[in-house]
């Protein structure tokens, strides 16, 4: 019944199972596993499709016929496990090169050389088949203001955007961006710190209609921010172009835990939004499996993820078609249609009539709402204890 299906596109990124479990403090406690290894591993679990990074595929330093092989071989395995590469993305954060930033670094030729590498690395995610390709400006920060002008980091992340929008309309490319964001880490404060940021920074750029966001739950968290409210304002924008999922503790650093296992009532409300909105595009996890995990263990931690995506997915129909709750939304929402003549479009007419009419505003502020009662229900059916 929980079984992943390639209708419910879920993906995983090659940096996500491969994560050999190194941080700032310890050493990697897994052996490094190739790209061919991994899409079999995935493939093993039940994912639709795998996501990539240029560098986690081929090395910086491959030279032209290594590339060819590598990408060769890993075509192949593609084409024997049947996965899809729906999404790519440029590695613009590991390399010294990129220790200032690269679009916004304040040295003219790292700026040119990410657009290099941006170019490059969309002709492989085309390649591979990806329609959505994801920026995310984990070195777009800084960690002393004295070093940038932030006005001027923001006029070069847009002149980088509309250069690429534009190498993609030249090519003739079938591909999407979406932003990434995220508050701080690895720098200490990023630019374009939240979805809402990316989503107003979008609407500046030369070609709007082909940039959206790829907002990522521990992103927000980490933020302090409702996740599910970032995400319903990009959906309601239709700029809800891809998805990161997995979890996070508030007030940690970044901890990309496995979906729904830090904050199961927000990941609920997540699944439902998304469900119930129609959303469309992948459900990417960018997770990774604790530190203390061997490679039988990765495996249960991808498998937990897509599972407890469609558990979650299933308590949100079981909550739509819950009587007891859908009675209690209509009453909270009942409509007398008193106040239709005042409201909706707005006209001088409506306007005026609205400023002469008495409110009974002691009798307003009286009405309570059953919140509790209509919560603690949808608690128990989160706890399975609503049949
Ligand atoms: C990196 C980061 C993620 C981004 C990935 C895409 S890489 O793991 O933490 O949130 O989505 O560049
Ligand atoms: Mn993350
Ligand atoms: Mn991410």
């Amino acid at each position: 019944m929980y079984e992943p299906k390639p209708e419910h596109k879920f993906t995983f990124g090659l940096w996500t199972v491969g994560n050999v479990g190194r941080d700032p403090f310890g050493e990697p406690v897994r052996a490094t596993k190739s790209p061919v290894e991994l899409v079999h591993l995935l493939a093993e679990v039940g994912a639709w499709g795998v996501n990539l990074h240029d560098n986690d595929l081929i090395p910086i330093d491959a030279t032209p016929a290594e590339r060819d092989k590598i990408v060769r071989d890993f075509k192949a395995a593609l084409g024997e496990t049947g996965l899809v590469v729906p999404m790519a993305t440029t590695n613009l954060f590991t390399d010294p090169a990129f220790r200032d930033g690269a679009f916004t670094s304040n040295d003219r030729n790292v700026r040119a050389y990410a657009l290099q590498k941006t170019m490059n690395a969309i002709d492989l995610g085309v390649e591979l088949g990806a329609k959505i390709y994801v920026f995310w400006g984990g070195r777009e920060g800084t960690e002393t203001d004295a070093s940038k002008d932030p006005i001027t980091a923001i006029k070069r992340g847009r002149e980088a955007m509309n250069y690429l929008c534009n190498y993609v309309l030249d090519q003739g490319y079938d591909l999407k961006f979406a932003l990434e964001a995220k508050p701080n880490e690895p720098r200490g404060d990023i630019y374009n710190a939240t979805t809402g940021n990316m989503l107003a920074f979008i609407e500046t750029l030369d070609h709007p209609d082909m940039v959206g966001v790829n907002p990522e739950v521990a992103h927000e968290h980490m933020a302090g921010l409702n996740f599910t409210h970032h995400v319903a304002q990009a959906l309601e924008a239709g700029k809800l172009f891809h998805i990161d999922l997995n979890d996070q503790a508030f007030g940690r650093y970044d901890q990309d835990f496995r979906f729904g296992s830090a904050n199961l009532k927000s990941a609920f409300f997540l699944v439902k939004l998304l469900e119930d909105n129609g959303y469309d595009g992948s459900r990417h996890f960018d997770a990774h499996a604790y530190r203390t995990s061997d490679y039988e263990d990765v495996k249960a931690f991808a498998r937990g993820c897509m599972r407890t995506y469609l558990i979650l997915k299933e308590k949100a129909a079981r909550c739509n078609a819950d009587a007891e709750i859908q009675a209690l939304l209509a009453e909270i929402n009942a409509d007398s249609s008193e106040m239709s003549p005042f409201m909706g479009q707005y006209s001088r007419e409506k306007a005026a009539a609205l400023r002469t009419h008495t409110f009974d505003r002691a009798a307003l502020g009286r009405r309570g709402q059953p919140y509790e009662r209509l919560d603690q229900l949808v608690v128990e059916l989160l706890l399975g204890v609503r049949s």
